[in-house]
């Protein structure tokens, strides 16, 4: 049978498992980090790699995809548009920006995608994507051209996801954006945990052991880092250690 991600990411969920992603953005995907991952210790992996960036300026996507599923663990496309997509890669996060109030991330960058992935055989997952205000002004703000939800907003945050679970959604990204000052907060988190039953990812800005913990504590079952691993990939060492990922 074919290996199907939302169903074990939802397994995970089940038993209370919570599950470490590494973002890797292909521009910024380097040889070391690469030489890192393939020869360091293998228990120190995170769960899962998401794969994608606000704004692509390589051609290494399908290079990247392929290099990451070598270390044998699922490989998510994250995309920022319509042309990240690789059949490479094991699923999709099939996400539309329902924080914004730009069509062009709500469903146009969809509709552009929707014949690749369909014919590609890769897994779609339905995501609700929701920007969240974290300080200074994020890449996903400026590129998607959307207003994130003002960080202390906790119930237009819970009726976003709410609206995205009624239309369909079955996974929901909380996102500070890449680099931000300020993740997330705690509070937010769980009220969209209590409010719908989807996969609940959340990142940006997260940098360490004890915030990380923290967010899955509140109710994230995926804590997504990007900026961090690329800053010091021996962060995964620690991070395997105090989370008893
Ligand atoms: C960005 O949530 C991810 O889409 C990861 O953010 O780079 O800040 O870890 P960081």
């Amino acid at each position: 049978m074919q290996f199907n991600t939302e169903n074990w990411l939802l397994e995970r969920k089940k038993t209370k498992k919570k599950t470490l992603a590494v973002l890797v953005d292909p521009d910024k995907w380097t040889k070391e980090l690469n030489f890192f991952l393939r020869n360091g210790d293998k228990s120190h992996l995170p769960d899962i790699f998401l794969v994608g960036g606000s704004l692509l300026s390589t051609n290494f996507l399908e290079k990247v995809v392929a290099q990451l599923k070598e270390l044998g663990k699922p490989v998510i496309l994250f995309p920022g548009n319509s042309l990240q997509i690789t059949d490479k890669a094991d699923a999709i996060l099939f996400m539309s920006l329902i924080s914004g109030r730009n069509p062009e991330f709500l469903i146009g960058q969809q509709i552009h995608a929707a014949h690749r992935v369909k014919e590609s055989n890769l897994e779609a997952i339905p995501l609700g994507y929701i920007l969240i205000e974290s300080g200074a002004p994020t890449s996903v703000q400026y590129m998607s051209n959307t207003q994130p939800i003002p960080a202390a907003k906790n119930d237009i945050a819970m009726s976003t996801a709410m609206a995205g679970e009624l239309l369909g959604m079955r996974a929901f990204y909380l996102e500070a954006g890449s680099g931000a000052d300020s993740p997330v907060s705690d509070e937010m988190i769980c009220g969209v945990r209590k409010s719908v039953e989807g996969l609940l990812f959340v990142g940006g800005g997260l940098r360490d052991a004890a915030v990380i913990k923290s967010k899955f504590k509140a109710g994230a079952d995926i804590v997504v880092i990007g900026t961090a691993f690329e800053n010091n990939p021996n962060l995964l060492k620690e991070l395997s250690e105090e989370l008893e990922y």
